[in-house]
This record gives structure tokens, sequence and C-alpha cells, in this order.
């Protein structure tokens, strides 16, 4: 445990010296405005060097059954109230669908028993929320490569963004999630319909849930209806990529 702590920590300074130092030398170059644009700040530049650093298609830590935590704790969401999504689960989820749309060849959805038909991955992962907590658990899904490839990924497309169907906070907004395709074609992103050897329980996304498994724990999309394939995010939700990124948090949550 405090050798991962210490791990993690030691890889955030590392970054966060790269990052600085990145932008020192990025100085003259960013009083471009069209570089500027580029950047958007000190965020794509952490990301840029996390890039660096942490080749795309590295894998995250996997452990075995042994190191599954006796309790995982739910979090957020965790009893979604919006009627659509009370009526799905009133129903076990049994005429539920996922919509696949946006800049695809051919929008479709896909039934639970259909998404249990394609690839699918099973992965040992420990779950990092900012918040302070971590947990380990077992997560069987549909490889998100292998959905994308279903419906076909058009060129202008740069985002999966994750549609879910809870809304919270004083505002009521939905919650949403966004990674790029590098991401999203990286072998353990999953979306998971299985935790720990049984079906998805409400409390932690039913039906189906994001695993991201490089990044934070507020990545990992729960309660997720609809998948839309974007060329930006700026057009959607606060434009910045997710509900907590709206609200400040790094869209890129490299761990
Ligand atoms: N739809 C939705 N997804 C969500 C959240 C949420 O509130 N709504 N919370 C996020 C946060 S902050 C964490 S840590 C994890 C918690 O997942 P768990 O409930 O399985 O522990 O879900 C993430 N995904
Ligand atoms: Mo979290």
């Amino acid at each position: 445990m405090t050798a991962s702590i210490d791990r993690r920590s030691f890889g955030k300074r590392t970054l966060e010296m790269l990052a600085l130092s990145l932008l020192a030398g990025c100085d003259r170059l960013a009083a471009a405005p069209a570089v500027t644009r580029v950047l958007d700040g000190a965020e794509s530049v952490t990301r840029a060097a996390h890039t660096l650093l942490v080749p795309r298609r590295a894998l995250a830590q996997e452990f075995s059954e042994a190191d599954l935590s006796p309790i995982f704790p739910p979090n957020g969401s965790t009893d979604p109230r919006d009627g659509d999504y009370v009526r799905h689960a009133a129903r076990a989820f049994a005429d539920w669908r996922l919509e696949v749309d946006g800049l695809v060849e051919r929008a479709a959805s896909f039934s639970l028993p259909e998404l249990r038909a394609l690839p699918a991955r099973t992965q040992i992962t420990r779950h990092d929320c900012v918040e302070g907590w971590s947990a380990i658990g077992k997560w069987t899904g549909v490889r998100l490569a292998a959905l994308l490839d279903r419906v076909g990924v058009r060129p202008e497309a740069r985002y999966v963004v994750f549609h879910c169907a809870d809304s919270l906070g004083r505002t009521g907004d939905r919650y949403y999630e966004s990674i790029d395709l590098a991401e999203a074609r990286h072998e353990q992103t999953i979306l998971a319909y299985d935790m720990n050897g049984q079906t998805l329980t409400v409390a932690h996304g039913a039906p189906l849930r994001l695993r991201v498994e490089r990044q934070l724990g507020y990545k990992m999309a729960k309660y997720v209806m609809r998948i839309e394939l974007v060329g930006r995010l700026s057009a959607l939700g606060g434009g910045r990529g997710g509900y907590w990124e709206d609200r400040g948090y790094e869209w890129f949550a490299g761990i």
C-alpha cells in the first residue's frame, strides 16, 4: 500500500516537473495565438508529458483474486432517481439498450445480451478516487475498441463521450465523461457489466459502466446510456469534457 502511494506521488512529481520545464521551454512558441489555442493551459502540457512518460499502450497494474478489497465503496450517484433509469431498473434492464451515435459510420443500439456477445476482457485493478480512497475490484466487460469497430469511427471523430442516466448536485446536471480515441482503444478500456463475478449492481453503475484503468475514479462513468463520437468537446455540457471537469477537475486524470 505504502509502496503504491509512493510510486504514485513520485509519478505525479515527475510529471509536474516535466510539465513545468516543457512550459518554460514553450514560452516563446506559446506567444503565437494558434499555439496558445492548441495548448489551452498547463493541462495539455501535463497530458503531453504523461504521454511521453507513459506510452499510450502501457497497462495499468493488474492484481490477483487474493488482492480484491473486501469492501468496494460505491461513490457519487448510487441510486439514480431519473425517470427513464428508474423504469429500466424496475425491469432489470430487460429492454434497455446502449445507443452509439455521433461521428460513426453506422449508428446502432445494443441490448445487454448483444454486448455480452462481443469480445470481452476481465481485469483486477485498483480504483483511485480523488477523495482519497482506493479499492481493488474485478471487472468484466466489452472492450470499447470492439464496440467502436462495430459502428465504424468516422475520420473526423476525436473523442468518445459517455452520456449517463443520473443528474446530480444542486444544478441537476447530467453526469457525462469523455476520453480520446487512443484511450478508448486501449486494451483495458472496457464497458463493464460484471463486478467481482456478479452482475453489476445499481450502486456501482448498472447496467453498464466505463473502466478506464489508467485514470482516476471520476472518469469511470456509471449508468452509461449513450455513447457519442465527437470531434470536439466544447459543445457539450460546460465544455470541458465531463461533469467534474466542468467543475474544475482535470480532463486527463492520469494516475
Ligand atoms: N454516472 C456517474 N458516474 C460516476 C459517478 C457519478 O456520480 N455518476 N461518480 C464517479 C466517481 S467520483 C467515482 S470515485 C466512481 C465510483 O464508482 P463506484 O460507485 O463503483 O465506487 O464513479 C464515478 N462515476
Ligand atoms: Mo471519485
